[in-house]
């Protein structure tokens, strides 16, 4: 659904497993600064909210959203966790650097997520301009780094679910 249409921080609480006791890693990219420590700290306030211990989130920074794969694969590595968040904006200028960008961490996350089985969120701001990005950082559609907290935790649980249960997808 469009954020034209959707607050990116509204959310159903009721229906929210509790984080007490998972893991997160969170990465950060500092292109564009202003917007993506507004999405951190959204996220960070959101795992804490739902029950997370702050000794349980890992966070990284990388220089821009391209690294975010890279900085992903290197903390899931590093700790055993249960979802990793990405969070970072790709403002479009006047080439298409963006689309290239945007493109390379949608297939490095989905690929990440695939071949390790943890959830691997894309916290991505992919706007026209600024102000686009502020609406989406704590403006007017909310914060999309208290979505990307959400989808983690919400994966997260479901990680833990299939990790205990029997019935798995595949052969064995
Ligand atoms: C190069 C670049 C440009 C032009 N714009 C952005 C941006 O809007 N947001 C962002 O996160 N990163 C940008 N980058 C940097 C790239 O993500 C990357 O860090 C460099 O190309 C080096 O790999």
């Amino acid at each position: 659904m469009a954020s034209a249409l959707k607050n990116l921080s509204q959310y159903d609480e009721s229906t929210m497993p509790s984080a007490e006791g998972m893991r997160f890693g969170i990465v950060v990219a500092e292109w564009n600064a202003h917007i993506t420590h507004a999405l951190y700290e959204g996220c960070y306030e959101t795992l804490l909210k739902h029950g997370a211990l702050e000794a349980n989130i890992h966070t990284v920074q990388v220089p821009g959203s391209f690294e975010l794969p890279t900085g992903a694969k290197l903390i899931a590595s590093r700790h055993s966790l249960d979802a990793v968040i990405c969070l970072g904006c790709v403002i479009e200028g006047e080439t298409r650097h963006n689309e290239y960008i945007n493109n390379a961490v949608a297939l490095g996350l989905t690929n990440l997520g695939i071949v390790s089985g943890i959830p691997f969120i894309f916290g991505l701001l992919t706007p026209n301009n600024e102000e686009q990005a502020l609406d989406r950082a704590g403006g007017k559609h909310g914060n999309k780094g208290v979505e990307a907290a959400v989808t983690a935790i919400r994966m997260g649980a479901l990680k833990q679910e299939m990790s205990n249960s029997k019935s798995k997808i595949g052969y064995s």
